[in-house]
């Protein structure tokens, strides 16, 4: 029996094209967007969707583009053949490469995506919604004028220039296991967006090497974006507890000091454990955690994916997640069809697989809780420094 309702006193609205699903990045890459279908199955099997105002997004225009990448970026992403690109376009534009390939609809796909964040953060300008959800978006790495770790265009970027327009300082967070290098980036030398990124640090021995807990902004205390970007490096096989507190205090001190009008979580799913990428031990229920903090604060909020390489957890914590988002906190009591499509992806799961422990390999936890209190610490006199 199904009783999920609209919850009261707030709109969550949720942006996504089918199209999008159906584009591949070739074989054996680990992203993959018919994990999105995935998602999409389990939060409509529990009949979610019903909470909320549900959007077919369209695809970005060539200006909202603009707005963050550089016009002969986008002019070659979009003529991108499936072919060998010449040396220099390679060169210039990091593109056509194992991690970024140039695949069929690339820029379909790319300004499918962003049109939905962009949708997503103008529900949240206009206040028709208080929670906004794209699980296709959250590219953190792409730049300017470049493609990087699997991602061609920032949407993240491109929804907060959109927030910027009403909001006067917003809060970028990001749980992915990789670091949010392509956000902090667009937003180093301004005030008005707070980064923080949450990630596995190890040098130049994983992706993208940059992320350590010294690169806080700028160093000239001239620039505005002097100390407004914070980065939480951690080693592997962190769970739950340490996660979670770690975010809470975090985030609990970001909003004290600089009382953002609008969030934007990028709840990439790589933090996971049992990823294939990634190296966390980080359950659905902590992963979650994350967002029902961030939802308490009663701030507008934009929620997006991210990375996530085991397409099944993947699903969990973004169905997860949209149940926390509508209000019943994972308490869900449906049972998942047995005709879904997508059961055999769940294998042994009957009912409320959502809410399972992932099984995976043991990764060791390598943070010492010492660690955590220094990481806290150095952050809590980062923020001395700002100030709204
Ligand atoms: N090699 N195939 C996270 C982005 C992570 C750079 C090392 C490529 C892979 C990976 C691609 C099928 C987000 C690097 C990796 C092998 C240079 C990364 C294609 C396996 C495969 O089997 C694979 C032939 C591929 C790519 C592994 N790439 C693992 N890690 C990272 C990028 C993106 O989650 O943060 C947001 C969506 N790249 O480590 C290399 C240095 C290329
Ligand atoms: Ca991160
Ligand atoms: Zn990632």
């Amino acid at each position: 029996e199904n009783d999920i309702t609209r919850p009261k006193g707030y709109t969550v609205s949720w942006h996504s094209n089918p199209e999008i699903e159906k584009h591949h990045f070739g074989h054996a890459h680990p992203m993959k967007p018919w994990r999105l279908t995935l998602a999409k199955g389990l939060i409509m099997a529990y009949g979610m969707h019903a909470a909320m105002d549900t959007y077919v997004s369209r695809p970005a225009t060539k200006e909202e583009l603009e707005d963050f990448h550089s016009e002969e970026y986008l002019d070659y992403l979009k003529s991108a053949l499936v072919t060998v690109p010449d040396d220099n376009e390679i060169k210039d534009f990091n593109l056509g490469n194992t991690d970024c390939p140039i695949f069929e609809g690339l820029f379909n796909y790319c300004s499918m995506y962003s049109g939905a964040s962009i949708d997503a953060a103008r529900k949240l300008c206009n206040g028709e919604s208080d929670i906004a959800i794209n699980w296709s978006g959250g590219l953190h790495h792409a730049k300017k004028a470049e493609a990087s770790g699997f991602c061609y265009v920032n949407d993240i970027v491109l929804a907060i220039v959109q927030l910027l327009r009403k909001h006067p300082r917003v809060l970028y967070i990001d749980i992915d296991v990789h670091h949010g290098d392509g956000v902090e980036e667009a937003f180093w030398s301004t005030d008005r967006v707070l980064t923080l990124s949450i990630h596995k640090y190890d040098g130049m021995n994983f992706f993208p090497g940059t992320g350590d807990l010294d690169r806080t902004g700028p160093d000239s205390e001239e620039n505005p974006g002097a100390h407004h970007a914070i980065n939480v490096p951690l080693s592997d096989g962190i769970g739950d507890q340490q996660y979670v507190w770690l975010f809470k205090t975090i985030v609990g001190m970001c909003v004290q000091r600089f009382q953002p009008t609008a969030i934007v979580l990028q709840c990439g799913a790589d933090s996971l454990a049992g990823d294939r990428l990634g190296r966390f031990n980080v359950q659905v229920q902590g992963h979650g955690a994350c967002v029902t903090y961030c939802k308490s604060l009663g701030i507008p909020l934009l929620l997006v994916g991210g990375g996530g390489y085991t397409p099944r957890n993947v699903a969990r914590a973004w169905a997860h997640e949209t149940s926390i988002a509508i209000g019943c906190d994972g308490k869900l009591n449906p049972t998942i069809p047995q005709h879904t499509p997508y059961r055999s992806h769940f294998r042994h799961e009957t009912i409320f697989p959502t809410l399972e422990e992932i099984l995976g390999d043991p990764r060791g936890n390598k943070n010492t809780d010492k660690k955590i209190r220094e990481i806290v610490s150095s952050i809590t006199e980062q923020l001395r420094f700002v100030n709204n």
